[in-house]
């Protein structure tokens, strides 16, 4: 499992680490986990050519069995000799909840590797109290102490953007604050670090596994409440009535949201937004980490386009109302500005439920 809070990479970097091992001459089979169907990663990672499954309505540690389903669904189709799963980025208490149970229950098919914490160093430093800036409130920062706590290996990705000096700093605060983790640093974008990171973890698969660690403490309390201070949106929608320059709607329709959701005060985790006109037509890719973060389109399309099926996923700490009002106002705004028409086919708006994990146990 690479782990790590909405946004820090773990997708690019999955994708990354499949690469790797597929030029080693290893099957990969890739899991994506999500509170809510219609998953922008699932599309990203099939678009790329791996086999994924993809597990929806709750976490692997709540949905366990569904975890050890899609392993099945996947060794039926293509017998991975590596499974890749990537944890949802509100989720945390993963080793005891899902390696754990893994290990114990299925040690026969599974060595299940060390887990690796992915960190975006901007919202580290910000949520570790080295730098300021906007951020999420007391009970998200909790959950986010624990995705750190519980991991064996940190990896400071996103090393491309970051000047090494606040790099350096963030090191010594995690090196301060878990010193049981090894740490890399990498950029999932650039390649930067990425094959020291992964010599680390393929061995212990091969080999050892994973070590058993102390037992990490946790209040479902407190960490449910922060998970529910996240508010999460999934839409499916219909863009028509082109030609329409796809890459620039996307940005004017992203800039509309983030001008929305700031007038609210909401703070965004992370928005994904892809634009397909079907047909093997390509696929538009938008991104977003932070207010402030100018969104970002890392795969773009070429020409004009007639219509195109639009995917939003928004996560942000606020009222689903709220997330769901500025999306709608957002469309609406950014569809007539281009002369275009939209329908939205299917929308979901939720707080996550309280995380009740099918199994929990300890290390020993
Ligand atoms: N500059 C930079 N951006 C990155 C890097 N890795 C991921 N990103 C960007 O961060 C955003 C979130 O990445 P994603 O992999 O979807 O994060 P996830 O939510 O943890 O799965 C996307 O815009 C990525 O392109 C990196 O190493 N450097
Ligand atoms: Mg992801």
């Amino acid at each position: 499992m690479i782990g790590g809070f909405l946004g820090a990479g773990k997708t690019t970097a999955i994708l990354r680490l499949a690469e790797y091992l597929d030029r080693k001459g290893r099957r990969v089979g890739l899991i994506m986990n999500d509170q809510s169907v219609g998953l922008v990663d699932t599309t990203m990672a099939a678009t790329r050519g791996f086999p994924v499954e993809e597990i929806t309505g709750g976490c692997f540690c709540c949905r366990f069995d569904s975890l050890v389903d899609a392993t099945c669904h996947l060794t039926e189709k293509v017998a991975p000799q590596v499974f890749i799963a990537e944890p949802v980025g509100s989720c945390t208490d993963v080793r005891a909840s899902v390696s754990y149970p893994l290990q114990r229950m299925y040690g026969d098919a599974f060595v299940v590797a060390p887990l690796s914490v992915l960190v975006d160093p901007i919202r580290a430093l910000r949520v570790l109290g080295v730098e300021s800036g906007a951020s999420f409130s007391g009970k998200v920062h909790y959950l986010y102490h624990k995705q750190l706590e519980e991991a064996a290996i940190l990896v400071i990705n996103k090393c491309d953007v970051v000047e090494p000096a606040r790099i350096a700093m963030l090191r010594s605060a995690l090196e301060r604050e878990f010193p049981h983790a090894r740490i890399f640093e990498v950029s999932a974008r650039s390649g930067q670090g990425l094959d020291e990171w992964f010599e680390a973890i393929v061995p212990a698969i091969e080999c050892d596994g994973q070590r058993a660690d102390a037992d990490m403490e946790i209040d479902y309390a407190i960490y449910g409440e922060g998970e529910a201070l996240l508010g999460w949106l999934n839409a499916s929608v219909r863009l028509d009535g082109g030609p329409f320059d796809g890459n620039a709607w996307l940005r004017d329709m992203a800039a509309r949201l983030q001008l929305r959701l700031d007038e609210r005060g909401i703070e965004i985790a992370h928005l994904k937004v892809t634009l397909s006109p079907g047909d093997n037509g390509g696929l538009a890719v938008l991104n977003q980490v932070r207010n402030e973060h100018r969104a970002e389109l890392s795969h773009e399309l070429i020409g004009l386009l007639p219509g195109a099926d639009l995917l939003v996923n928004l996560r942000a700490e606020g009222d689903p109302d709220h997330l769901l009002a500025a999306t709608r106002g957002a469309l609406d705004d950014a569809a007539s500005a281009a002369g275009i028409r939209h329908h939205i086919r299917h929308v979901e708006h939720f707080r996550p439920g309280q995380p009740t994990p099918t199994y929990r146990l300890s290390p020993a």
